[in-house]
């Protein structure tokens, strides 16, 4: 047994005879890029990507700064900052084989709670020509009822209160752009690396909506010198278990307290929109494209909502991994025809595609045995990925007279999970910002199952269209009368 060497700067020349390491000087860098959200997806592609660049020892303009904005990012701040800002990046391919290496592209870490001048000065320095985000869904404060930016939030009135010691990305971001136009600085990108249709769009318009209110005069600034370029991003990342972090231990005696676990396939196409220049991701591999929207919308419509779907069927099945529902055939085939009947038609042309492969590749990443992606993960947030996954589905099919009824069985699925219980007796583990409000509805919804609709929040207008509504209270009925078993053979068979 090797002897366990732990992960950091001081001992890679070590661990770089075990598993590949970066080669470039990592002291050599200059921070270009802030990013906001160190989760492991993050450190599976944006990081990643520029970790591969980087190893062209020419350029050394794109450091990356991980940026810790929560509280709840406290565990993921101490353990980058004990291992100099690496980490292990474990590739599962499909055959079980593990491909490990060390990324270095991560070069500084803030903790934003800790120190929120840091973070707006880094934000605002002149070498950062680039802040991307990943924040979730959740995170751009967006509320599909009133299609706006949410000003109730409690954390929004503190920042608009306390400019100075904001807490969320709308406060930072202000603060610095700030900075950046009364120190007659050049302007930066902000480029959103989320699962949001127009991400850019969406960032820009909630950042707007903030800045009119709390720095109205710095909306002009930005507009000519801040760029939002969209992008759609993908590469599948469970969360890292602790058999992974053994594994790594066990099989290269390495000792890294949170090593990064994903699929082999990863995808990036980016609207190439830098108002201050960029990496030159496209020589390692990212796509560059003047409009991003029909990639996005393909992957958030098959993707995405097809984890959805397997994840939020799955827990009723009482099924912990994304394969295991995959692996099941009527769950299998019930995505088939939602994919199929439901998203295709919505989709359009996309030159360049071809959405058959894509469809039949998605069912094969989904069924990566190896991955282990956690059902608990998936149908985490639900409340705020269903309008972006699912939504847009369901809308234009009802527009075009096409058909929902897999759709809708999802819908009445989710009503019913949000119970917090499956009719096998298992407890499910809801984490979801609007937890309390799906509950409610959830019970309601056993005696009046439209009761569910009227989260507008989640659903927008969809409780007013009788042909959804119809099709809803059917699935549902017939998941709490049959069992969900014999509820997705039926819709199956129609
Ligand atoms: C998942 C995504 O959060 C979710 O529900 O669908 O995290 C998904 O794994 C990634 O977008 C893959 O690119």
């Amino acid at each position: 047994m090797e002897q366990i060497i732990k992960l950091n700067q001081e001992n890679l020349a070590e661990i770089s005879k075990r598993i590949p390491c970066p080669t470039y000087d990592r002291s050599q860098l200059k921070t270009g890029i802030v990013h906001v959200g160190i989760g492991g997806f993050h450190r599976a592609h944006e990081a990643f990507y520029t970790d591969e660049l980087l190893h062209d020892e020419a350029i050394k303009d794109w450091g990356i700064c991980g940026i810790a904005l929560l509280d709840f990012d406290t565990k993921i701040y101490n353990t980058l900052k004990a291992q100099d800002g690496l980490y292990t990046l474990i590739i599962k391919e499909l055959d079980g084989t593990l491909t490990k290496r060390v990324i270095g592209s991560i070069t500084e870490c803030l903790f934003a709670p800790e120190n929120p001048i840091k973070v707006i000065e880094k934000m605002a320095s002149p070498d950062v020509k680039i802040i991307t985000l990943t924040i979730t869904e959740g995170g751009y404060n967006y509320n599909e009822a009133t299609k706006e930016f949410d000003f109730s939030n409690p954390l929004i009135q503190h920042d608009l209160d306390h400019p100075e010691a904001p807490k969320t990305i709308f406060g930072y971001l202000t603060q610095a752009l700030k900075l950046r136009k009364e120190r007659s600085l050049q302007g930066c990108t902000i480029q959103s690396c989320d699962n949001i249709q127009g991400n850019g769009h969406m960032t820009k318009r909630m950042l707007m909506s903030y800045v009119n209110t709390a720095e109205p005069e710095l909306s002009a600034w930005i507009e000519t010198n801040v760029s939002f370029p969209n992008a759609m991003v993908d590469r599948i990342t469970p969360a890292t278990s602790a058999l992974d972090i053994e594994l790594l231990k066990e099989t290269s005696g390495i000792d890294d307290a949170w090593p990064v676990v994903c699929e082999p396939f990863k995808q990036w196409v980016i609207e190439d929109d830098f108002i201050a220049g960029r990496p030159a991701w496209e020589t390692v591999g990212a796509q560059f494209v003047k409009d991003v929207v029909p990639y996005e919308k393909m992957k958030l419509s098959l993707l995405n909502a097809g984890h959805s779907v397997l994840g939020i069927l799955g827990a009723l099945y009482g099924y912990s991994t994304i394969d295991e529902a995959v692996g099941n055939a009527d769950i299998s085939s019930f995505l088939r025809i939602y994919m199929g009947n439901e998203v295709t038609p919505t989709l359009g042309d996309l030159e360049g595609v071809n959405l058959k492969n894509y469809k039949f590749s998605l069912i094969q990443r989904f069924g990566n045995t190896y991955i282990k992606d956690q059902i608990d993960r998936i149908c985490s947030q639900s409340s705020a990925k269903i309008p972006i996954f699912i939504l847009p589905t369901i809308n234009t099919q009802l527009e075009t007279k096409g058909s929902i009824d897999h759709a809708a069985f999802i819908i009445a699925a989710f009503a019913i999970y949000s119970v917090g219980v499956n009719e096998f007796g298992t407890q499910l583990i809801i984490k979801d910002a609007m937890e309390q409000v799906l509950n409610e509805k959830a019970i309601a919804s056993r005696t009046h199952p439209e009761s569910f609709l009227e989260i507008d929040a989640i659903f927008g207008s969809l409780k007013d269209n009788t042909t959804f509504v119809a099709a809803y209270t059917k699935a549902y009925q017939n998941i709490v009368q049959n069992g969900i078993e014999k509820a997705v053979k039926d819709i199956n068979s129609n």
